[in-house]
């Protein structure tokens, strides 16, 4: 192994399970402390003790009697979602808790099948639940706090299915410089399923909102990653005026299946093209507030960007940042897949998705020749509000050689993404710039 490589494998933000199936000896000397065959107790110090006391939630005191290289049961669960996701073709950035992104070029259909969504935990998945038990209680600024059960979400409000966007807030946070913390998200924290389930609006009136009424707050059973049955891992929420629009939804099927485990079993919340971050899974109360909320992850710099353009590196005062409302216009080129080769005189063949947070995206543009001139797409309307937008075109490249696709995506407001990353800042969310395809031509 390089140094590199070595260096590679030690990044925090991968994970325990791969640096155990890379090299076992080193990642005992980080869970138990015990000398690398090496002795080089230096390089591990990136690492760090907290990482270690996270992943397993306590100390081992007979860590002496353990074996070399034996994986520990607690972390099974994760090695488990570990293959499934990769199986499924993701990309998995850390494995506890477990983040995954999905590849462009597997984002080429209209709704997005289950398997192919990002997965974006802050804490440790729960148990799975018995959908006959759960319940979802509302209180705080509400007439009458009420407590619901599935089945009297179904019977009680009219079902609404719809192809709703989510992407994370950090989705391109990878291209920032200097680095920001956190999962180092390419393009594929993003994703538009067919989310099925009652309107948060038609539940809130139902339980009457007091005129004080003007955040909801949101919980759930995922747990903190310190093992501390307490800390509550994200509580975050939004305006009422958001909770009450058509498309945002408390949801319990996607694409036509009770909603897997991974993505918020058995209920959730969805608020298309705003912040992932927004749409709490595993939901079993939402707390209705006289203010802003202010759980874990709604405060500090947690989905927050500064009021204002910072210079890259810039130290933010907490008080001059925002909450991140709606995404801004992006798109994604699904079709062809980077690195892609073909004959020059043969039809090349270029499709996606474009969206823009609360708006509806007018105009998709590629260019062919890194920006000199640019090709309108194809571009069709949602099929509801809060999906994405498909766009294709098929062109003929020039000549032999290499080429760079790149897409641009303009919104009813006339708003474009930026070729470049946008403003930097301190947590690196809200990275609109164009994606770019390799094609080379034969
Ligand atoms: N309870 C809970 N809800 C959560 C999260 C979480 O960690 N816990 N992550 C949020 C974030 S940051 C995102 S981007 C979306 C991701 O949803 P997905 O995993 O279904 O793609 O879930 C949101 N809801
Ligand atoms: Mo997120």
């Amino acid at each position: 192994m390089s140094s590199q490589d070595r260096g590679r494998r030690l990044n925090p933000e991968r994970g325990l399970i791969e640096l155990y199936e890379a090299d076992p000896e080193r990642a005992d000397a980080i869970v138990f402390g015990r000398r690398t065959p090496l002795g080089r107790r230096g390089f591990l110090k990136g690492f760090g003790l907290a990482s270690v006391g996270a992943a397993l939630g306590a100390i081992i005191p007979f860590a002496r009697h353990m074996p070399s290289g034996l994986v520990p049961v607690a972390l099974a669960d994760e090695a488990d979602w570990v293959r499934r996701l990769s199986g499924a073709g993701l990309t998995v950035l850390n494995d506890r808790p477990i983040n995954a992104e999905t590849p462009a070029h597997l984002l080429d259909d209209s709704v997005t099948p289950n398997p192919l969504h990002f997965v974006r935990n802050n804490g440790l998945m729960p148990e799975g639940a018995d959908n006959g038990e759960w319940r979802l209680s509302i209180d705080g600024e509400v007439m009458r706090p009420t407590t619901f059960s599935i089945s009297d979400l179904r019977s009680n409000f009219r079902l609404v299915k719809a192809a709703l966007l989510l992407e994370c807030g950090g989705n391109g946070r990878a291209g920032y410089n200097p680095p920001a913390r956190g999962n180092q998200w390419t393009t594929g924290a993003v994703a538009n399923a067919y989310w099925t389930g009652v309107r948060y609006r038609d539940v809130l009136n139902a339980v009457g909102l007091k005129p004080t009424a003007i955040y909801t707050g949101h919980y759930s059973t995922d747990r903190h990653s310190s093992g501390d049955p307490d800390k509550v891992v994200i509580s975050r929420g939004v305006p009422i005026v958001k909770a009450m629009k058509a498309d945002t939804l408390i949801a319990f099927e996607m694409n036509g299946e009770p909603i897997p485990l991974t993505h918020g079993a058995p209920l959730r919340v969805v608020v298309p093209g705003w912040p992932g971050s927004a749409s709490q899974k595993w939901l079993n109360r939402i707390w209705i507030r006289d203010q802003i909320h202010d759980g874990p992850k709604m405060t500090g710099k947690s989905y927050r960007v500064p009021s204002r353009p910072v210079p890259p590196g810039a130290e933010v005062d907490n008080s001059d940042m925002r909450i991140i409302e709606a995404m801004p216009v992006k798109s994604l080129i699904t079709r062809p897949e980077t690195g892609y080769h073909l004959k020059h005189w043969e039809t090349l063949r270029i499709g996606g998705h474009a969206w823009a947070g609360d708006h509806v995206v007018t105009k998709v543009e590629v260019s062919i020749d890194f920006g000199a001139s640019w090709r309108r797409t194809g571009l069709e309307m949602p099929p509801n509000r809060g999906s994405w937008q498909d766009w294709s075109l098929a062109l003929k490249l020039p000549s032999p050689g290499y080429y760079e696709l790149w897409a641009r995506a303009t919104d009813d407001q006339g708003v474009a993404q930026p070729m470049l990353v946008p403003g930097w800042n301190p947590r690196g969310y809200l990275n609109n710039s164009m994606h770019r395809v390799a094609v080379t031509a034969i």
